[in-house]
């Protein structure tokens, strides 16, 4: 099969900051005594911030206005742009340089298709920026995944059909974008290989090069 473009996720798939979702959530969790735990993180996968909160909050009982609400964003979000700044090598995925490289070496137009505000500063941070010919995140959109219309908004920007793209993802809510996209998926990781709604599955990234050929 000949992809024009291939849309990456960016957490879970390029690089690791579930961590660090991880610890920004756990410190407003704790702060309002809600229970919080890497199961509930889990599910928080490829979902948008404000949905992330909502999942969160399943398990309090008591309301909070919208002022308080955003603050709570705000600080969640404060709190991780400052763990962002020890990201490193260890936070990516193996062999995603090699792969990256590979495959615009093919002729094929890459894109970064993320629900994340901060997909440039993580891009930035990891040396990952020169690879790619588009970005399309959290900033450009106004629907999360499960909704197709980060990775629409990405093939547009790399001016193809999306009939022409391959999406690579590790969450559900991605596979069933790309779905909706109309675009072939290749799933990484258990829970995305295991649900069976990718086109293709993946054991590493690497293997993307040899799908490609
Ligand atoms: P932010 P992806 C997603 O990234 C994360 O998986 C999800 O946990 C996070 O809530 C979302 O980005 C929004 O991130 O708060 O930085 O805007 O998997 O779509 O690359
Ligand atoms: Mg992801």
């Amino acid at each position: 099969m000949t992809y024009q473009g291939i849309i990456f996720d960016l957490d879970g798939v390029l690089c690791y900051t579930d961590r660090l979702h991880y610890l920004a959530w756990k410190g407003i969790a704790d702060e309002l005594g809600i229970f919080f735990d890497e199961t509930v993180n889990h599910r928080l996968r490829g979902v948008s911030r404000r949905e992330s909160f909502n999942i969160i909050l399943e398990s309090y009982d008591k309301e909070l206005t919208e002022a308080e609400i955003e603050e709570c964003l705000r600080k969640k979000n404060e709190h991780y742009v400052q763990l962002l700044a020890t990201l490193g090598d260890e936070d990516l995925a193996e062999g995603a340089f090699e792969t990256l490289a590979a495959l615009r070496a093919m002729g094929i137009k890459l894109a970064v298709g993320s629900s994340s505000r901060n997909a440039p500063t993580i891009l930035r941070r990891l040396g990952l920026t020169p690879y790619f010919d588009a970005v399309s995140d959290g900033n450009n959109i106004t629907k999360s995944k499960p909704d197709p219309e980060v990775f629409v908004m990405a093939a547009e920007f790399l001016d193809l059909q999306p009939a022409r793209c391959l999406v690579v993802e590790d969450a559900v809510a991605g596979l069933i974008a790309a779905r909706e996209a109309n675009m072939d998926s290749a799933a990484i990781g258990d829970e995305a290989v295991g649900s069976g709604l990718a086109t293709h599955a993946l054991g590493t990234l690497t293997d993307l090069i040899d799908l490609c050929k």
